[in-house]
């Protein structure tokens, strides 16, 4: 089946009109991400030069896309606004609530009836307001949206971070907050920061060990956590056609580790085949009539210095095989070079897991080239020496390895397959001896690697590597194997080199599934009731958020002064905390608890400065509210890096935590905090945060003219009775003070409804 097949005509039927458009008004050749960006323009939007990295626009995605974790909040939130249908093509998918830890039957029907209330609700929120459904089990959303929804040259948006996965198949896709979601399935416009362009071109070709993963581990390394913050990057060239779509998707997905808007690729043939294979022969057709449409112009690809803001040269030919962590996805490391690293850092090398799979790498092809490797365990005489699990991406593709014999392969070398779910991936595992904090090494071919994250042990070291060498390591057990150069010892004794993985891109006999999982909603939900029990203690329904008081803000107690790497994992743990995720008053007990409190270095340790005493951060802050007074969080650099969880940013408005104080911002974590109604500051100077001290009183001054561009004061003051003032920056546009004063955009929305 084909999903919205009229919107992909209708889409392709404007696009050469409006792409012809935006070229004669810039006076240049386009790139891809230009070319959407500037056909999704919100109605009634005049195309401009829009300053990259300047100009905040109005856009108007194609579709949204959300995930369990996260739909919750969004459709509490849009249930609020009085809408009756959303106004464009929605789905839900569950895939973040399921526990891995037997096996994929069992631990699928223990998770059925743990989240019985909130797979209940999802299912009937979206029966009520026309949003296709995913039942638990069909797969985890990015793979699920590439399947059955990405198409080159759409624009879609999702409440998850890695959306950006449908780069692969030429989309601009992009992470957001349960807000913005809300904004456009309520028929509103979608505000994005006019992203600048950083241009990867790929020449060469994989080879051997060297796999689609290799390509973004290393353009982690060299761009960082933060280097792609506010830009899509765009990839071109001989090496970018001829990658398959998926691995194009790998590249894509894990753009949001750099921090990246989005990641895209031009059509290219490698699409066709895959839109073709998943049953979307007319997109393909309807995308080969306007192909050139659909990539970046020949003269930016061949002078892309001209082009694009940053240009980046990765040759395939001569990429190496890479491991990023612990702890970080942008420390890059080339095999060749772990053993060194390994012993200068002390890591240690006895692999206990491998894992693979994924959003990020759970394609027919990366399985297929991981059991080449499985296959030459018995064929070699040689054993697994970690532990080994696979979390197939969806129901179509583990059906499809299923049916072609390669989780025989698996299962006869020992390897555990999980449900087609997050997993692991996002704490969802329950690891045997992980509460004994040991120190330990993992590899695995997801995407984040922060601490605590997979197994929730701080002491676990995660690296992040392709699913074929990932294998290959946990064959060996070792972090300091080479498959390239190094050899094993079989059972009889002998020494013996694994040759490099082979795959098919797309199965030979086609994908096939029995029940892919999918649920229509009713063609009129209107009867449809939702039931949110009062004293559930998994949803919650919202209440407004008070509107800003008109008065500078004055008295803020410092809450923590984070230090270091402080992501949305630190500020909102997942794992156990997921379970809470529809019901903000609960969550909101796991508030900063991860991050590290600069003044003694501990975390979830904080000076409450009523008493004097040191606690909790979620207890600290709750008595702040109950004595009425609002606090400030100062951070570091990249502060709310990672997920899109806006539940970062609603707890601490829910419990009275009034401004965030950063040296800088990871973006949709910054969107999210002004959605609710926030203060998201930044110091004008950076060395400022070393003024901020453990018993600091603090006023926000400069409210009555907050204006874009103008700078707020910050008034210090110190227990010593001392003060001084620091400014501090804000990226607020007109719209955006508008939600602050209000008390939330949620607030504005409600607003425009009632009166309409
Ligand atoms: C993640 O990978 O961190 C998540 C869990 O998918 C998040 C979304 C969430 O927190 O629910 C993301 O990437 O946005
Ligand atoms: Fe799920 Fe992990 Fe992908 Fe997030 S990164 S969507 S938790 S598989």
């Amino acid at each position: 089946m084909v999903f919205d097949l009229d919107l992909i005509r209708k889409r392709y039927a404007e696009m050469p009109g409006k792409v012809e458009a935006a070229r004669k008004t810039l006076g240049r050749p386009l790139t891809l991400a230009e070319k959407i960006l500037y056909s999704h323009l919100w109605e009634g939007v005049n195309i401009e030069d829009f300053a990259r990295g300047k100009a905040y626009v109005d856009f108007a995605p194609d579709r949204v896309a959300m995930q369990d974790a996260t739909a919750q909040m969004a459709l509490l939130q849009f249930d609020t606004t009085g809408r009756k249908r959303v106004a464009v093509p929605s789905t839900v998918h569950c895939d973040h609530l399921i526990v891995a830890k037997t096996g994929s039957k069992e631990d699928l029907n223990k998770a059925l009836s743990e989240n019985e209330e909130v797979f209940n609700f999802l299912s009937s929120i979206s029966n009520k307001y026309g949003i296709g459904f995913w039942k638990p089990g069909a797969g985890i959303i990015h793979q699920v949206v590439l399947e059955n929804y990405a198409f080159p040259g759409g624009m879609m948006i999702g409440t998850d971070s890695h959306t950006v996965n449908a780069g692969g198949l030429g989309m601009i896709a992009i992470g957001v907050g349960g807000a913005d979601a809300c904004d456009v399935m309520a028929g509103l416009s979608w505000e994005l920061l006019m992203p600048k362009l950083i241009g990867v071109k790929l020449t060469g070709k994989l080879n051997g060990w060297t796999s689609a993963k290799d390509v973004i581990l290393k353009v982690a390394g060299i761009l960082t956590v933060k280097g792609g913050t506010n830009a899509i990057v765009e990839y071109f060239g001989e090496g970018a056609t001829s990658m398959s779509c998926t691995g194009k998707g790998t590249i894509c997905n894990m753009g949001a580790e750099i921090g990246a808007t989005t990641s895209t690729f031009g059509y290219d043939d490698s699409m066709g085949r895959y839109l073709r294979a998943t049953g979307r022969a007319e997109v393909a057709d309807a995308a080969d009539q306007i192909r050139e449409y659909l990539t970046g112009d020949a003269e930016v690809y061949a002078n892309p210095d001209k082009y694009f803001d940053q240009v980046i040269e990765i040759n395939l030919s001569e990429l190496e095989p890479h491991l990023n962590g612990p702890f970080t996805p942008d420390l890059a490391t080339p095999i060749s070079k772990m053993k060194e690293e390994a012993a200068k850092n002390g890591w240690p090398t006895k692999i206990e897991v491998g894992l693979i799979g994924s959003c990020t790498n759970s394609s027919y092809e990366d399985i297929s080239r991981s059991v080449s490797l499985a296959r030459q365990v018995k064929e070699k005489g040689l054993k697994l020496n970690s532990e080994f699990t696979i979390t197939p991406g969806s129901e179509q593709v583990r059906y499809t390895i299923e049916r072609d014999g390669f989780l025989d392969v698996f299962g006869q070398i020992g390897a555990k397959v999980f449900a087609n779910a997050c997993g692991p991936c996002i704490g969802m595992w329950d690891r045997m001896g992980a509460e004994k904090q040991e120190r330990n090494t993992i590899v695995h071919s997801f995407n984040r690697n922060f601490a605590k994250r997979a197994d929730g042990n701080p002491n676990t070291l995660a690296f992040v590597a392709s699913p074929e060498l990932v294998t290959a390591l946990a064959i060996a057990g070792d972090l300091n194997f080479n498959p390239i150069t190094d050899t094993l010892t079989n059972d009889k004794g002998e020494q013996v080199k694994l040759d490099p993985p082979s795959g098919d891109e797309l199965p030979q006999k086609g994908f096939s599934v029995e029940d892919a999982g999918y649920q229509a909603p009713a063609a009129d939900g209107s009867s449809v009731v939702i039931d949110v029990k009062a004293d559930s203690k998994r949803l919650q329904l919202l209440y407004p958020f008070s509107a800003w008081e008109g008065t500078d803000i004055k008295g803020l107690k410092l809450l923590i002064k984070a230090k270091g790497k402080c992501t949305t994992d630190h500020i909102s743990m997942a794992g156990p905390w997921l379970k809470f995720r529809g019901h903000l008053d609960n969550i909101s007990n796991n508030l900063l608890i991860g991050a590290t409190n600069f003044f003694n270095e501990k975390t979830d340790l904080v000076k409450n400065q009523l008493t004097g005493e040191y606690g909790p951060v979620p207890a600290t802050q709750r008595a702040y509210k109950a004595a009425g007074i609002g606090s400030i969080v100062v951070g570091d650099e990249n502060y709310g890096e990672g997920s899109s969880r806006e539940h970062a940013a609603m707890q601490p408005r829910h419990l009275g935590v009034r401004v965030v104080l950063v040296k800088s911002f990871a973006r949709i974590h910054e969107t999210n905090l002004k959605k609710q109604g926030m203060l998201a500051l930044t110091f004008a100077d950076k060395a400022d945060y070393d003024k901020i001290q453990e018993d600091d009183t603090i006023d926000i001054e400069g409210l009555l003219a907050f204006a874009p561009g103008k700078t707020l004061q910050v008034v210090l003051n110190h227990k010593d009775g001392s003060s001084e003032t620091i400014q501090a920056n804000h990226s607020y546009n007109a719209q955006q003070i508008h939600w602050f004063k209000e008390g939330g955009a949620l607030n504005v929305i409600r607003k425009e409804f009632a009166s309409n």
